[in-house]
């Protein structure tokens, strides 16, 4: 684990360095300027570009389901008698826990409260409420499934076939390009794709770190009695990136790594307490009908821009929701690509899209389907809460944490600790990534250097500080929006690069391959 002999691309790390912190300084200096200055932007990216974000993420699917089904899917990710490394469970729990973190246990609760009284596909609320009362069950599988994992899944196979079958040692996504850009990736253009990438995953680290503070905040207020307030906000934010700095700092990464398995029981504990005191034949009910909606209007909620009444749905969680994969698609791709050698295509395809989107289905089943409950059996008037705090997810969120039985003295604790510890893993993996990608001759078992981790860390902390200023959650939406428009170009041409590539190698095989398994292969009857 030497750091000595890696070196720093200066021409990569400070201007992203620079801008980011420019940014998160001037959003703190100017907050009033810099919430008009989001609306702007956030109206124009969204409306005038959400059809370039839908039919991308449908793309995606599309893309990804045709190719684990076709011949390509049978070809190795790696030397034909490469085995994979770990097994599925492991593999597949691996994924998911590093996709998802503060996110997932942030939206799972909240966000069907918000669809609860919306128009959403021109239903009238207070006309249809049974109607509104399933959309908001459906909306949450939809937007926490397929689509979303299948923008993650896209950059893994361009990346991995670099990696293990061209042995490109492709820590940096523009040489999953070479195969179309060719030399052109050691170059400025190269440099360019870099550069897009650097910020897609500091842009979706915002967003994440943006919700995640606030949320912290509510929750600490809870347990001390403390008002929530922006300078506890900026308590927790500075303890946060302390803590994460002393950690890298004392190299304490196998400690992070225990921290996140323990995290994984945590969320075991929370989910099933949930689905205990349920109700749990509502939550079954419910997930059972969700799917049901989700599959059936697949295609309509894939493509629904509003176009006549630009409502703003689209615009403010699908689109937004599929941005903020994309700005993360960069680092799960450099992920899923190390840990998947010895796998074949297919198995990858499939395992990422059906094991990722059937964990996010069932946060979203349990608490999501318990938050629905508290509204349609009249427990809790949540909407009203969210509504009359001001849209404060925070303070909504706690309400219904609170309404549970042993919500205060059990629930509350162990939820705070979950949140404390996703988010520390989350901003220790953002930091390493980003760290490595602006380190060159790196080689497979060395760590980027201590400094620059630390320094990606704090960089991350002050672009937070300078979104919750303007204490705008549209702040810490677009964050990962205007990182992700010119991340979906990069995330095309790699798909291009990948086809090609695959054409090369194994064209002729492919065509010319007959599947038929001699007699004595077939099992007999019994
Ligand atoms: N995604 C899954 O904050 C986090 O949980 C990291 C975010 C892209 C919405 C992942």
């Amino acid at each position: 684990m030497s750091e000595s002999s890696s070196k720093i691309d200066h021409g990569l790390m400070w201007p992203s360095v620079i801008v980011t912190g420019i940014i998160g300084l001037l959003l703190s200096l100017f907050p009033e300027a810099g919430k008009k200055a989001v609306d702007n932007l956030f109206a124009f990216i969204t409306h005038d570009f959400k059809w370039l974000f839908l039919l991308f993420g449908l793309f995606c699917v599309l893309f990804l389901i045709w190719l684990g089904m076709s011949k390509w899917g049978d070809i190795k990710l790696g030397d034909p008698e490469d085995e994979p490394e770990f097994s599925t469970y492991a593999w597949a729990a691996m994924i998911f826990c590093a996709g998802i973190g503060i996110a997932i246990v942030y939206w799972a609760f909240i966000e069907p409260v918000y669809y609860l009284n919306t128009s959403i596909l021109h239903v009238d609320p207070a006309a249809q409420k049974g109607m509104i009362g399933e959309l908001a069950g459906m909306y949450g599988q939809f937007h926490w499934g397929i689509t979303p994992w299948a923008i993650y899944a896209l950059p893994t196979f361009p990346i991995a076939y670099a990696i293990h079958v061209k042995k490109i040692p492709a820590l940096r996504l523009s040489a999953a390009c070479r195969g179309i850009i060719g030399k052109k990736a050691d170059g400025a253009f190269g440099r360019l794709i870099d550069i897009v990438v650097i910020f897609a995953m500091i842009g979706g680290v915002g967003t994440s770190l943006g919700l995640a503070v606030p949320l912290g905040t509510a929750l600490v207020g809870e347990i001390t009695g403390l008002p929530e307030s922006f300078t506890l906000q900026v308590c927790v934010l500075v303890v946060w990136t302390a803590l994460f700095t002393i950690t890298v700092w004392a190299g304490l990464k196998k400690g992070i790594a225990k921290l996140a398995s323990i995290n994984t029981y945590i969320a075991y504990f929370l989910l099933i307490y949930v689905f205990i005191i349920g109700p749990t034949t509502f939550i079954l009910n419910n997930w059972c009908n969700s799917l049901g909606l989700m599959f059936s209007d697949f295609f309509k909620l894939s493509l629904w821009t509003d176009p006549v009444t630009n409502g703003g749905f689209p615009e403010g969680w699908t689109v937004f929701y599929w941005a903020w994969w994309v700005a993360y698609a960069p680092m799960m791709g450099l992920f899923v690509a190390r840990i998947s050698r010895g796998r074949t295509i297919r198995q990858v395809v499939f395992g990422e899209l059906v094991y990722g989107s059937l964990g996010c289905w069932i946060f979203f089943a349990i608490w999501g389907g318990y938050a629905i409950n508290l509204q349609t059996s009249g427990t809790l008037d949540v909407y009203t809460v969210l509504k009359e705090s001001g849209w404060s997810n925070n303070v909504t969120i706690v309400a219904i944490l609170r309404a549970m039985p042993g919500g205060k003295y059990i629930f509350i604790p162990v939820f705070t600790i979950l949140c404390s510890i996703f988010l520390a893993t989350t901003l220790n993996s953002a930091a390493y990534t980003l760290s490595s990608q602006v380190t060159t001759e790196l080689s497979g078992n060395q760590e980027p250097p201590r400094w620059n981790r630390t320094l990606w860390g704090l960089i991350l902390g002050l672009l937070a500080l300078g979104l919750l200023s303007t204490g705008a959650l549209k702040a810490v939406q677009l964050s990962s929006i205007i990182v992700a428009l010119p991340m979906i170009p990069v995330l095309i041409l790699m798909v291009f690069s990948l086809m090609k590539w695959l054409k090369e190698d194994y064209g002729e095989l492919v065509a010319a391959k007959v599947k038929v398994l001699p007699p004595e292969k077939i099992k007999p009857v019994i």
